[in-house]
């Protein structure tokens, strides 16, 4: 039933991998269906027998009473066996329920694990909502594979085999006039999974898609509302859900095309049973008791037939699902330690260098950083400056080691960052991003996240130091307000002054704020820029930005235009130079004096 695939494993075999601590139950759980449905044969055998007894009562004349042991034996075997045969199921299905959450607790958090370790590549291959449909629905498809999926093929093979078998010990002949048209069904069956397997391909990914949607519009929900897209968006998902249930139907509707010649073969088989058993009773060839015997089991011949169906439907859920978790559960990110990786647990001196680095995306066209040379010494600031899009935020990644370079070399302390263990670099990186992400926590649980053993009065101190303070203050829980998912509930420069004070609070030796204080007012900022200068610890500053007030004071700046140096001095040589900075100058102050 499977199919090779690009994995290191094959399907099941990734799934017996993952069934470690439970292996042994699952195998017991297999055994204890395979028992219940051999038992299911006995109740029709003994029933078989008792037919043979009356018969037999009546041939010699005798009374019943007198075969009454008998009678009643087989009665109480019959009942007897029918309670063990429930309470065998019962524990089964506890035990298949254990195996499959055990399994699939597993799976989750190694998935949970491998998505938080991933780099910056992945997060821009994989859209969260696709993310989620895999640790969610995806997972969900894995748990049905193991507690019903399995379960049922063992199902169907013990009761069609065992029956067969029951049937072979009675009369061959018999036997094999029956199950002479079961092959038809293998074929068809087989034939049903090249068209099925496809359509539950796509359908994973609509229901991805589908995901993917509703994710993106829920916490986008702002921007709907600010266009006013609400009825669009709705439209839109109507139209998605449509396709999706569509599709759905329409997995259901190959199996209506297969289903009729399926049903054509488990219906003609008793009416072979009758015909053929007919004849064999009325020539003596077998008892009345054994035609009870298979036709009371003709079924457990005929609805494993039906079953084939939709196991292999669902057996192809499964392929589809587990290929997307499989993807996930054996990716690899790129940037990672060394095997040599240097340990450097203390703080860093904070010197950073940048040599003759270039850089382009991987799914980008242009470089877009080129031949970048610079060094920060330890404590010095180093601004940087240049038009939107000129590759700023791409520069900055290169120091935790985001992204690593084509070509050129970043080192910190003067090792290449790649020599490092990325924990003990990224430790000692302070840094503010661009678009500020703040987890729905306290202010205080918010500006600790790097460095949770804070002391309150410490929170307080980063808060100052990035001018946050005065406005937390305000608010009517302080430090313990809650703040939404991404921030809701702030503005933007408040944002701003949280992220810039989390970036502190791990007191850092290099400190990188990527266009941290666009949104705060030049008073403020100004504020921001003094505590900067001022800090308790030493740091080498990386300042992205783009107002002049911020450059000014920097030891260093630099100019990138199109992912070049175009000038680089403090804020004196450059308006001394006359280039792109001094028009820049030009520009905003001219700007403040109008
Ligand atoms: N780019 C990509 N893939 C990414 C991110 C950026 O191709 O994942 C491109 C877009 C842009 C260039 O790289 O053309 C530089 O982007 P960056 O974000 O470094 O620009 P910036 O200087 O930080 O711009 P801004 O001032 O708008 O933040
Ligand atoms: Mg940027």
């Amino acid at each position: 039933m499977e199919k090779k695939n690009q994995f290191p494993k094959s399907r099941l075999g990734w799934l017996w991998e993952n069934m470690e601590g439970k292996r042994a139950l699952f195998i017991i759980a297999l055994f204890g269906t395979a028992l219940y449905n051999v038992l299911q044969l006995v109740v029709p055998h003994y029933s078989g027998k008792l037919v043979n007894l009356f018969q037999k009562v009546e041939d010699e004349g005798l009374s019943l009473a007198d075969n009454a042991d008998t009678f009643y034996r087989l009665i109480f075997l019959m009942v007897g066996l029918t309670l063990f045969r429930v309470i065998v199921v019962y524990l089964d299905c506890m035990a298949y329920e254990r195996v499959s959450q055990g399994t699939l607790f597993r799976i989750r958090n190694f998935l949970y694990d491998k998505i938080q370790r991933q780099d910056m590549k992945f997060y821009s291959t994989y859209r969260t909502g696709d993310l989620m449909t895999r640790v969610t629905g995806d997972l969900d498809a894995v748990r049905h594979n193991i507690a019903w999926v399995i379960r049922c093929i063992v199902e169907s093979l013990t009761l069609f085999l065992s029956a067969a078998v029951y049937f072979f010990l009675i009369d061959v002949k018999l036997a094999l006039c029956v199950l002479s048209i079961s092959p038809l069904i293998f074929v068809i069956v087989l034939r049903f999974r090249n068209k099925v397997a496809p359509i539950h391909k796509a359908l994973r990914e609509k229901l991805a898609g589908m995901n993917t949607d509703a994710q993106e519009n829920i916490s986008g929900n702002r921007v709907v509302k600010a266009f006013a897209r609400e009825d669009y968006e709705i439209e839109h998902f109507d139209k998605t859900n449509r396709d999706y249930r569509d599709t759905n139907v329409t997995t259901q509707k190959v199996w209506l095309k297969f289903f009729p010649f399926v049903e054509l073969i488990a219906n003609a088989l008793p009416v072979i049973l009758l015909l053929v058993g007919g004849m064999f009773i009325i020539h003596g060839q077998i008892s009345m008791g054994d035609y009870v015997a298979f036709s009371l089991l003709i079924w457990a011949i005929a609805n494993p037939m039906r079953m084939m169906g939709n196991i292999m439907n669902e057996f192809q859920r499964f392929s589809a699902a587990s290929d997307k978790i499989m993807e996930i559960y054996y990716s690899e990110p790129e940037i990672v330690d060394r095997p040599d990786a240097l340990a450097h647990p203390d703080r860093f001196d904070g010197r950073v260098e940048f040599e003759h680095v270039s850089f382009q995306y991987e799914d980008g066209k242009l470089p877009v950083l080129k031949d970048i040379t610079f060094t920060a010494e330890p404590g010095e600031t180093v601004a940087i400056i240049g038009e939107t899009g000129c590759g700023k935020t791409s520069l900055i990644q290169m120091i935790p080691r985001f992204y690593e370079p084509n070509s050129g070399t970043v080192r910190v302390d003067g090792v290449p960052v790649e020599r490092y263990k990325l924990q003990d670099l990224r430790k000692n990186i302070g840094l503010a991003t661009q678009d500020v992400l703040l987890y729905s926590d306290t202010i205080e649980g918010n500006i600790s996240y790097g460095a949770m053993a804070l002391t309150a009065e410490e929170v307080e101190k980063y808060a100052r130091y990035s001018a946050a303070s005065d406005f937390i203050h305000r608010m009517p829980e302080g430090y313990d307000t809650i703040v939404g998912e991404r921030g809701v509930g702030l503005s933007g420069g408040q944002k701003q002054r949280i992220s810039l004070a989390r970036a502190l609070a791990i007191k850092p030796s290099i400190l990188i704020l990527d266009d941290t204080t666009s949104a705060v007012d030049m008073e403020t900022e100004k504020q921001i820029q003094h505590s900067l200068r001022n800090l308790d610890f030493s740091c080498t500053k990386i300042i992205i930005a783009q107002r002049i007030s911020t450059t000014k004071f920097a030891d260093k700046i630099l100019v990138l235009k199109d992912g070049r140096i175009i000038e680089s001095g403090n804020h004196k040589d450059l308006v001394a130079a006359g280039g792109y900075y001094a028009d820049l100058v030009k520009l905003q102050l001219g700007e403040s004096i109008a």
